[in-house]
């Protein structure tokens, strides 16, 4: 039926090859005879890019008619990834396209993999926000996002003499999903100073005035829905030198590096995305690129709004705007600067509107994630912003102190500004206050942030306005496109791919639970998915891994947190544990290769000794003969969208092993077990919820509680915790130079054993290998672990992105979908 609504464009085999012949030969300028993989992509592409082109313009008349609120998703990362097989699917000519490409002599598999991932993000938060596209245009929301068009995304990792190499990503060469907007530019200004007049009606008013003009230029990125009308629009901003700003007296002087120079500096502001995950370093360029970025958004945003014609006070029924993180913050400073400054609206007026308008997602507790800005280095470049900060505080602490007027301590725990040497700006502060709702991304994570980091905004607000939206992920992308034969297999069981569309329509596969030749095809699924992933890792490293050995995978973003030192240091107990074995003993063993990926920041010093750690256990231990299949142990170069969509549907077994109340959800963890994988994991983030649903019987969970982290850290400052014994052995053979120069690992054997043991890795490591052999023990019973995956599988439906944008919808942006007439 959503075929009705193209207009035009291919829908038949022939009809494809013609456009794809079209693009090749005219818009590539290429000959048929020399067209490789490399330009069949990119016929494809931009065959299929028509198509979306077509649903696009249609969706924006279609929304701007419709005249209803709209959302506004600012994140300074999305992790989108390829491109084309997600519109292919999505507009349902994956068959088609598969068939012409082959008459043509492709393979579509081969030209699906010449695309290069659009990294835009670090991890999580990035790919979330990717996720949230795809449901939002799914479920027919009108909905924006903004971002950064980086000029570079995220590094490619190279791991040399086990040691992680950053490569620059440059990936604009060949882009055909971006279409510049040379005509929607926004003049942003920075530095400069602030000029206090009495206007004509005797009213005080503030202007910011000169400092540096630089240019927004807008790139849009289409996002199809799945099997729907609706194509929303991803709005990038580049930054270049504004065309008055570019000085031709210099240039005609003969001044070339100079003004070249201030062209270069105007372009830096969009050249890279900053690789810390995690991690707030404070810097101007940061800075920058995040006030360029809310400043053009909002511009835009408000330029649509004035179009409708409305009064200001309709504003928030028009508009809903949710800031990924604090990342965006500024955006609640630029809407009110707007108001005031320029529109002339009252403070308080304006300030209503600011709060209805807004909704803060937090997304770490981590301390050294919260972003702070020194006051002196933001008065330099945003000295207007910065009074509208103390504005905002005075007002707020004033309303503080009114509802507690015997606490004084409390208005210095709450100010905005923290009273340190330089001042700091508290991000998240800043972001509650000027928020009407502040969520969380799993049910732990969303208490925790009530009882520790906010709670004393809890008491100013009440706890309505802090709520819980659990993070969920696409099940277009990650399960039918990752895994087409096990969507296939739930398809033929449930008479059709509904569950696409709604994933709690997974519960019918427990019907089968005993069907003999359904749980066959289901284990030859995930066996072939792992002949794909041993092909993978045989390529890529020279190893050769057997597929009918366990495979344990712990691939996400290197951290301490995240503890993937735990991981390799139960892979050397158990490597220890196996050597000491008889040849008896060794046969009842479940064979098990460990998988690790993930990138560690480039100036994160102990994430890169970890790494280094992997590494040289799988040196040694993957040339061990005494060994042989029992244990090989991998680490896959450059995890990233496109190979977590190879890996994902491979594991048997996934690691999401955070020390507990560290990991606000992971979203890894949903994409491990929708794909039929079980997971062990700590009692932290949506693990929990996880397990709620899918059930205790069907997950391991080990480990000390959120609860009690604090003692148990207490506990090592005070000397009163003794190092875990078989931990201490591991430690010993890395001392003992069993994995090379055991000075290389020093650093990671003494955060444990000398500084505290923040993470807990000696707390949890005796559970931790408890449970690993639990895990051996139950892998034997392969007909009992098919079963549990199945069970898991079929109870995943609550995790789809689809549950969870609706919640955001309802709860927090108060928008409703824009359906059409079927
Ligand atoms: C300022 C530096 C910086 C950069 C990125 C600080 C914090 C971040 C992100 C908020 C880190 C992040 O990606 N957090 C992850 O968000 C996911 C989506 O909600 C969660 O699933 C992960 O648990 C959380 O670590």
């Amino acid at each position: 039926a959503w075929r009705k609504f193209s207009a035009s464009g291919f829908k038949t085999k022939e009809e494809f090859e013609k456009e794809f012949v079209k693009h090749v030969e005219t818009t590539l300028a290429r000959s048929l005879f020399n067209c490789d993989e490399l330009a069949a992509y990119s016929g494809t592409a931009l065959a299929f890019r028509d198509r979306l082109v077509i649903e696009w313009n249609k969706t924006q008349q279609r929304q701007t008619f419709a005249d209803q609120k709209r959302v506004y998703y600012l994140s300074l990362e999305f992790l989108m990834g390829r491109a084309l097989d997600n519109a292919m699917l999505n507009v349902g000519l994956k068959d088609v396209a598969q068939e012409g490409l082959g008459d043509l002599g492709f393979r579509i598999e081969d030209v699906i993999s010449q695309e290069h991932d659009a990294a835009l993000g670090n991890g999580g938060l990035g790919r979330l926000a990717a996720c949230f596209l795809d449901s939002m245009a799914s479920l027919n929301y009108p909905a924006w996002g903004y971002g950064l068009r980086y000029r570079y995304g995220i590094f490619k990792q190279e791991i040399e003499d086990g040691y992680q190499v950053e490569i620059p990503d440059y990936w604009l060469d060949f882009n055909p999903w971006e279409f510049p907007r040379h005509d929607v530019t926004v003049d942003i200004q920075f530095y400069g100073w602030v000029r206090k007049y009495t206007d004509d009606n005797g009213k005080s008013v503030s202007s910011w005035e000169g400092g540096e003009i630089v240019q927004a230029v807008a790139y849009d990125v289409p996002i199809p829905g799945y099997r729907t009308p609706t194509t929303n629009n991803l709005r990038l901003w580049s930054s270049k030198a504004a065309s008055g700003e570019f000085d031709f007296s210099k240039f005609n002087a003969g001044e070339y590096e100079s003004a070249v120079g201030d062209q270069q500096r105007a372009e830096t502001i969009s050249a890279v995305l900053y690789p810390n995950d995690n991690l707030d370093r404070g810097k101007e360029l940061r800075l920058k690129q995040q006030y360029f970025w809310c400043a053009a958004s909002l511009y835009d945003i408000v330029r649509r709004f004035k179009k409708t014609e409305r009064a200001w006070s309709s504003f928030s029924d028009q508009v809903a705007i949710q800031l990924n993180d604090t990342h965006p913050t500024l955006a609640i400073v630029e809407l009110q600067r707007i108001l005031v400054d320029i529109e002339g609206l009252e403070w308080e007026e304006a300030w209503n509107i600011v709060t209805n308008t807004f909704g803060y997602t937090n997304h770490t507790v981590l301390p050294e994630a919260l972003e702070k800005w020194s006051v002196p280095l933001f008065q330099n470049l945003l000295p207007r912003h910065l009074q509208i900060i103390y504005d905002i505080n005075l007002f707020f602490l004033q309303s503080v102190e009114r509802k507690f007027p015997k606490d004084r301590e409390m208005l210095s725990r709450v100010s905005i500004i923290e009273e340190s040497q330089p001042q700091m700006i508290r991000m998240a502060y800043l972001a509650i206050v000027g928020s009407h709702k502040v969520n969380g991304v799993a049910e732990l994570h969303s208490d925790l942030i009530k009882t520790t980091i906010f709670k004393e905004f809890v008491k100013i607000y009440g706890p309505d306005k802090f709520t819980n939206v659990t993070n969920g992920i696409t099940p277009r992308r990650w399960l039918h496109q990752a895994n087409p034969r096990l969507s296939e297999l739930i398809a033929s069981k449930l008479g059709g791919y509904d569950f696409l569309k709604d994933l709690t329509l997974l519960n019918k596969l427990e019907h089968f639970i005993d069907d003999k030749d359904f749980k066959r095809e289901w284990a030859e699924i995930k066996y072939a998915n792992k002949v794909r992933l041993a092909q993978h890792i045989q390529k890529t490293t020279s190893v050769s891994v057997n597929p009918r050995a366990l495979f344990d995978v712990q691939v996400k973003r290197i951290h301490e947190y995240k503890r993937q030192q735990l991981n390799i240091f139960g892979v050397i107990h158990r490597y220890l544990a196996i050597k000491s074995m008889s040849a008896e003993e060794r046969k009842k063993l479940t064979p098990r290769v460990s998988i690790f990926g993930g990138k560690a920041a480039p100036g994160y010093w102990m994430a890169k000794t970890i790494i280094h750690l992997i590494n040289k256990v799988g040196e040694v231990v993957n040339k061990d003969k005494d060994v042989g299949d029992l244990l090989k142990v991998i680490f896959l170069e450059d995890y990233n969208v496109s190979k977590a969509e190879i890996i994902c549907p491979a594991s048997d077994i996934s690691e999401h092993i955070s020390t507990a109340g560290t990991e606000a959800s992971g979203t890894s963890n949903m994409k491990f077990v929708l794909n039929g994988g079980l997971i062990i994991g700590t009692c932290d983030g949506a693990n929990i919820e996880i397990t709620r649903e899918t059930g205790e019987q069907n997950i391991f969970l080990f480990g000390n509680l959120a609860e009690d982290v604090e003692d148990l850290r207490h506990a090592h400052y005070y000397g009163k915790h003794e190092l875990d014994p078989e931990l201490k052995k591991v430690f010993d053979v890395i001392n003992q130079g069993m994995f090379g120069d055991q000075s290389a690992f020093s650093s990671l054997v003494n955060a444990i054993v000398e500084h505290g043991d923040y993470y807990l890795v000696s707390d949890d490591f005796r559970s931790y290998c408890e449970t690993q052999d639990l895990i051996d023990e139950t892998f034997k019973d392969q007909d009992g672990w098919v079963s549990k995956c199945i069970t898991s599988v079929a109870r995943m439906g609550f995790f789809s992105s689809d549950r969870c944008i609706q919640e955001y919808a309802e709860s927090i942006w108060n928008i409703e979908p824009l359906d059409v007439e079927k």
